[in-house]
């Protein structure tokens, strides 16, 4: 029998994501594209100050109406409707930013990646988003990782049962579990205002965490321990994930469509913040 702790509260899970090992600065996003815009990997950080990044994009260098050069549009198996465009009138800073329009059903995908591909074993995200249209019931996908240690599937970062959750693709285990009691540790992602959203997945053992406005989200942590209605199933097996690229997008698996934009997006070897 699996043990069962108190879900409510999370401070009785183990905090082990708390201790992360020194971030190995040979490790996490790398430019592949030497030819691009420059997006210079930094790796030492400002004493007191703000941290640069390994890499932090606000689009403000894509002057084309279509992602280029950093970001290139990216479909796995097929195409639809789905468009990513940059967008002059919209922006959380500066004056772009990138816009989805997301089709409803699989094909009618977008994913826009990054030219800089994820290495190393520990990744920290920080996005901020923003979308016209409350997350639907159906199963949706936001950020997209190909894990070579799942077969090149990806792991999601989406929603489903209008909260946001993790899926991953290969056996199509979810974080949190999709029980109410589940879907309630999650969060809603508001409409028509700017979020941040950060995350981290660590490769090395397979833990998660996920904050919006720099809160940690309950059901969206995986802490190597199995806790009801969060990462009971998701840990039913060995998750050690190698993720290889960044893609910003919409993808939908049911029933809804929305439009969503991006700005501002950091991916480091440790916690970026808001
Ligand atoms: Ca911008």
């Amino acid at each position: 029998m699996q043990r069962i702790r108190p879900t409510a509260h999370h401070s009785t899970r183990h905090h082990a994501a708390h201790h992360d090992p020194t971030p190995d600065h040979s490790a996490g996003y790398h430019h592949h594209d030497h030819d691009g815009p420059a997006h210079h990997a930094v790796h030492h950080h400002a004493p007191g100050g703000v941290r640069p990044a390994d890499h932090l994009d606000g689009f403000e260098a894509q002057t084309g109406g279509t992602p280029a050069g950093a970001w290139n549009v990216s479909n796995r198996d097929c195409s639809g409707t789905g468009s990513a465009s940059i967008d002059t009138s919209v922006a959380r800073t500066g004056s772009r930013s990138l816009r989805i329009n997301g089709g409803e059903g699989y094909c009618n995908h977008v994913f826009v990646k990054s030219s800089t591909a994820l290495t190393g074993t520990i990744w920290y995200a920080r996005f901020y988003i923003r979308h016209a249209t409350a997350l639907p019931a159906a199963h949706i996908t936001l950020v997209a990782m190909r894990d070579t240690n799942d077969g090149g599937r990806d792991l999601r970062m989406g929603g489903q049962n209008t909260k946001l959750q993790w899926n991953r693709e290969g056996d199509d285990q979810t974080l949190p579990v999709q029980s109410p009691a589940g879907v309630a540790l999650s969060v809603a992602l508001p409409t028509n205002v700017w979020s941040c959203v950060e995350f981290m997945v660590n490769g090395a053992n397979g833990q998660m965490q996920t904050w919006v406005g720099g809160t940690d989200v309950p059901g969206l942590r995986e802490d190597g321990v199995p806790t009801q209605d969060i990462d009971q199933q998701w840990l039913n097996r060995t998750y050690r994930p190698a993720l290889t690229d960044f893609r910003l997008g919409w993808e939908s698996y049911g029933v809804g469509l929305d439009t969503v934009w991006y700005d501002d997006v950091a991916v480091s070897t440790t916690r970026i913040g808001c």
